[in-house]
């Protein structure tokens, strides 16, 4: 079976809805058919400042909602990254094949280090997708379910993999992006042409899984419409109404054109209203099963340890050949 990878890093308390429509979901969609490995990105999360303690509690959150998610510890390798030292190991080697000017094209290091002001950036920011390269590198897999906003970084991925390739000897598979187009980008609620972020959005405008679902449902009911009254899908002049629909069709299985027909007549309160209770439907069970997880760290801990066995064997090898093909003479 080709293997899937991919990770998500574990900076909020709670996955947002753009984290689970874009990904996560896909994580457990792909499990039938390829090898997954699934693995919670610590080493991202410290590129900006983190508390230790909150960073520990909110892995094992993050653990916990991938769980919740349907992400199965029978079929997916799920691991934490800063237990593979492999991925640090092979980073250092990306940095090496990457040029400075490729790197500060990277437009997420742009707008967020525009924020904070570049010399307020750490070096890890600029190195975070080197790092990234790494982590998919080192299980030389297929596809890399992600949302859109990753999709550069994917392309740098690929781009080091050739010229490794070519460089030394074929190492690496290229890896294509698996990005579903219908979810590939869930907007703000209170900013529908800007992404559900967890930096950028305002409290309003982010759907948390495990918030009170009561808040959820009246965030959305509080979303910002479109002038006009028609409920229709038309990203340009009304991406309020397409956020809400394409949601709506990500939660329901019921189709985009079929969504617009049972609202011809009707107004966006009431399409509001019924998403309302959707999502309500679906954060509720994910919550319960969520914080059940977390109340038996033992059981949550052996899965990310099975995980990091199995993720190991196939680093270390990954590991071995590069270091032997860029040089390096193994230890006695
Ligand atoms: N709005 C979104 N729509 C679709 N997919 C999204 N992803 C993030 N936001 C959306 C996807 O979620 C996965 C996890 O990514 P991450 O842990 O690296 O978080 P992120 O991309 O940094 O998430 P945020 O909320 O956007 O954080 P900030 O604000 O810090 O940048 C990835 O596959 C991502 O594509």
């Amino acid at each position: 079976r080709p293997r899937v990878l991919s990770g998500i890093q574990p900076t909020a308390d709670s996955y947002h809805l753009g984290n689970y429509l874009g990904a996560v979901r896909q994580w457990d969609a792909l499990q039938a058919d390829y090898e997954p490995f699934f693995f919670i990105a610590d080493q991202h999360a410290i590129t900006v400042e983190q508390d230790p303690k909150v960073l520990r509690r909110r892995t094992l959150v993050a653990a916990a909602q991938l769980l919740a998610a349907g992400v199965d510890p029978e079929r997916s390798a799920i691991f934490v990254q800063s237990h593979l030292p492999e991925h640090a190991q092979l980073a250092w080697v990306m940095e090496c094949l990457t040029g400075f000017g490729e790197a500060r094209r990277m437009t997420q290091f742009k707008d967020k280090s525009a924020k904070g002001g570049e010399g307020a950036s750490s070096v890890g920011l600029f190195a975070y997708p080197m790092l990234m390269a790494a982590d998919i590198l080192l299980y030389r897999p297929a596809y890399v379910p992600v949302g859109e906003d990753q999709r550069q970084h994917l392309e740098l991925t690929r781009d080091l993999a050739q010229r490794f390739n070519s460089r030394y000897k074929k190492t690496f598979r290229l890896p294509e992006p698996y990005i579903l187009k219908e979810t590939a980008k869930i907007y703000d609620l209170q900013d529908p042409t800007s992404k559900m972020s967890k930096s950028a959005s305002s409290p309003g405008g982010i759907i948390e899984m495990l918030d009170d679902p009561k808040v959820s449902a009246k965030k959305i009911r509080s979303a910002v419409t479109d002038s006009g009254s028609e409920i229709r899908f038309d990203e340009e002049s009304k991406p309020g109404i397409s956020n809400l629909l394409r949601i709506y069709s990500a939660l329901t299985g019921s189709t985009v054109e079929k969504l617009e027909g049972e609202y011809v007549g009707r107004g966006y309160g009431d399409l509001k209203k019924d998403l309302a209770e959707v999502v309500v439907d679906f954060v509720t069970p994910f919550r319960t099963t969520t914080f059940e997880l977390l109340d038996d760290q033992t059981h949550l801990m052996s899965v990310l340890e099975k995980g990091a066995e199995q993720a190991r064997e196939v680093a270390t090898r990954t590991l071995a050949d590069v270091y032997e093909r860029v040089g390096f003479v193994p230890p006695a």
